[in-house]
């Protein structure tokens, strides 16, 4: 009985624990937008804790999918450590490379469900390219934080049980005017209540899109199959 009262009295000192700590957590919402009023899609926000260690990269996976012509999402956040795989969802064949410094590499030229894989273990912004189709154009983004979110179509994003703390707040973009992140906001403190942050980036004007010339997504992309098949 005396054993069974010490646990119940431990479970119960441990669920304090964690509420206290989830009660410390807070949620952040941004919105950024181009400095005249339009929202800014594919912006990465990442947060970076000031005095922190370095947290042990997750063994995480994600996917960079190439279909209708096109990198899919044409910007994929990851943390360093994790693993991306390269499927093809295209019937024609494509070949992934990269010659961005954080992580060099070409694939294989490969159409179907090869599916190969890479790991992004330093951070660094990685810039895809095709070999066969010019205009593709995609972004791995490795962070050194598992804080980070990508915006939406409504320039919004939101980092949900961050813990309290103070932080570092970036932001990236494709087109943004320094090739690296920019440092928005120096001393975010995080004390248990949620955020609210409006940014403003200042983008270059587009040179690659990861579009395919008009016309050609539908001719050569997964969607139209040749007649009689
Ligand atoms: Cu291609």
């Amino acid at each position: 009985m005396a054993a069974r009262s010490v646990g119940r009295r431990l479970l119960i000192v441990g669920c304090i624990f964690f509420l206290a700590a989830a009660a410390q957590a807070a949620e952040i919402r941004v919105r950024v937008d181009d400095g005249a009023g339009a929202p800014v899609a594919d912006a990465v926000l990442s947060l970076n804790r000031v005095g922190g260690t370095p947290t042990t990269p997750r063994k995480a996976s994600a996917t960079m999918d190439q279909h209708d012509l096109r990198f899919a999402p044409f910007v994929l956040p990851v943390q360093a450590g994790t693993t991306v795989t390269f499927p093809n969802s295209d019937n024609v064949r494509h070949q992934v490379y990269s010659f961005s410094a954080s992580k060099r590499f070409q694939l294989s030229l490969y159409t179907g469900n090869h599916a190969s894989t890479v790991l992004f273990d330093q951070p660094g912004i990685v810039t895809l390219g095709c070999n066969i189709h010019d205009w593709m154009v995609g972004y791995v983004v490795v962070l050194d934080t598992p804080y980070f979110a990508k915006t939406a179509a409504d320039g919004s994003a939101s980092i949900a049980n961050l813990p309290a703390g103070e932080y570092v707040v970036h932001l990236w973009h494709p087109r943004i005017e320094d090739a690296t992140s920019q440092v928005v906001e120096q001393h975010l403190v995080v004390a248990g209540a949620p955020l609210q942050r409006d940014f403003h980036l200042h983008l270059r004007a587009p040179d690659q899109s990861n579009m395919p010339p008009a016309g050609l997504e539908m001719g050569l992309g997964h969607r139209m199959r040749p007649h009689g098949t």
